[in-house]
């Protein structure tokens, strides 16, 4: 599954595995994509408006655009983009860029790090516009089952420690509590991650952990 790019998933109905391997078998999965979209494209949009160039007055509401749902039908194609931009750009790399808004998840669900990285870094950045004490954000990184542990500790140590215990070896990575509108990177030794262990990204904030979360792995 680690190196299947767009993938169906139970839990998530629709997602994309980011995956910074360039294989042969990822480039013909992006093009199948291309060409199926741009046949419904065609399809569906471009035909109906060839169709109907010309007939009638056209007004705000008669024209070819709004009649034949071009809009509703690229409404759906927006997301897609905005999700395909940022993996294709991080492709090949040993960074990724991950970002959350003013609601409790982050924009990426399942991170894959290349075992090639010698470092990998993390450019985190909060998209929202709410403030830390309300709605703040970070991207810790622990392995899958010191997750809850590390959390309960991040709260007990407060927001002046950007929810986090001081000095714990657990904490992989981390980076700084951000408000809406800041920015942070954190990077890491793959040396410090195996194949053999499933590893879980949170934010350390009380009350999002829970739900903000997402799982990495480390990929030959
Ligand atoms: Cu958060």
């Amino acid at each position: 599954m680690k190196n299947i790019v767009p993938h169906y998933d139970i839990e998530q109905r629709f997602t994309f595995v980011i995956t910074t391997e360039l294989s042969v078998r990822n480039i013909a999965c992006w093009i199948t994509m291309g060409i199926f979209n741009l046949s419904i494209l065609l399809k569906n949009t471009l035909m109906p408006i060839l169709a109907n160039a010309g007939s009638g007055r056209r007004t705000m509401m008669n024209h070819p655009l709004i009649e034949t749902g071009v809009y509703m039908r690229l409404r759906y194609l927006i997301p897609l983009a905005v999700v395909m931009l940022p993996s294709l750009a991080t492709a090949d790399n040993c960074e990724i860029a991950v970002s959350a808004a003013d609601g409790m998840a982050y924009d990426s669900r399942s991170i894959n790090v290349p075992a090639s990285c010698e470092t990998f870094t993390v450019n985190f950045e909060h998209k929202g516009r709410l403030p830390k004490g309300g709605m703040g954000h970070n991207w810790v990184l622990t392995k899958s089952a010191d997750v809850n542990d590390v959390a309960k500790a991040g709260s007990d140590a407060g927001i002046a420690n950007d929810f986090l215990p001081e000095d714990d070896s657990r904490v992989i990575a981390a980076t700084p509590l951000l408000g809406g509108g800041e920015k942070a990177s954190v990077s890491f030794k793959t040396a410090e991650l195996s194949t053999e262990d499933s590893y879980t990204f949170f934010c350390s904030f009380p009350g999002h952990w829970a739900m903000m979360r997402g799982s990495l792995q480390l990929v030959n």
